[in-house]
């Protein structure tokens, strides 16, 4: 049966629907329209408490059971055990998957939306020390990435979760003013990705009305 996707325009909204596409999962978007405050609706808030986009809802969850899963990380972590698709089973193979996965949910996301928070500010003066601290912190994980794919063709192993969790934020580097061709090693890998045909369906997919 089909998993519903409520979902967004955004980073951790195209996560997961490249997941999906990659995995070959039926789905259907629910549009979330973030804009216009559908994420408060009260039938949104029994999925996802946080009034935050992604969530899901599958009708075919563990022992036949409807599930709903709210946060991206989370969503993706599922997804994999679900499928046994991009998710190690053996635990030395699923460590650096966690790991960058985390790196990407605690970090990788939350400082680059910063940036984009600040850049919406209208007044140069709210704007100075936000920026300054944001893209500092988003360029210096920009760094890390980069040393890191300077070794490795993905980030954990094998193409895994923890890759379409990070491209949903790298898709939106001109939005964070960051230039790939100062980080060559992280381009590579964004190119490699963004020429697979599940991940063009994942971003073609619609998430707007
Ligand atoms: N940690 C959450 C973050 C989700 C998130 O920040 N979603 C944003 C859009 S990218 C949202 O729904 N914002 C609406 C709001 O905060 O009211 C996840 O990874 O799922």
């Amino acid at each position: 049966m089909t998993i519903e996707l409520y979902a967004f325009d955004t980073p951790n909204g195209r996560k997961i629907s490249v997941a999906l596409e990659e995995m070959g999962l039926p789905y259907r978007v629910k549009v979330v329209d973030i804009t216009k405050n559908d994420q408060f609706d009260p039938a949104f808030l029994r999925i996802s408490p946080n009034n935050k986009i992604p969530a899901i809802v599958d009708p075919e969850g563990p022992n036949g059971q409807s599930i709903s899963v709210f946060e991206s990380g989370a969503i993706l972590l599922y997804l994999g055990e679900k499928t046994g698709q991009f998710l190690p089973k053996d635990l030395a193979a699923r460590v650096p998957v966690l790991e960058w996965l985390m790196f990407q949910m605690g970090g990788f996301g939350p400082m680059p939306g910063q940036v984009h928070h600040f850049l919406g500010l209208a007044n140069e003066d709210d704007q100075r020390y936000g920026l300054a601290r944001f893209m500092a912190e988003t360029r210096r994980l920009y760094g890390v990435m980069n040393s890191w794919l300077a070794t490795h063709t993905f980030f954990a192993g094998e193409l895994s979760i923890a890759d379409f969790a990070i491209l949903g934020w790298v898709w939106r580097h001109p939005r964070h003013q960051v230039d790939l061709n100062d980080f060559i090693h992280v381009q590579r890998w964004y190119q490699t990705l963004m020429a697979r045909p599940g991940v063009q369906r994942g971003f073609a997919v619609a998430l707007r009305r």
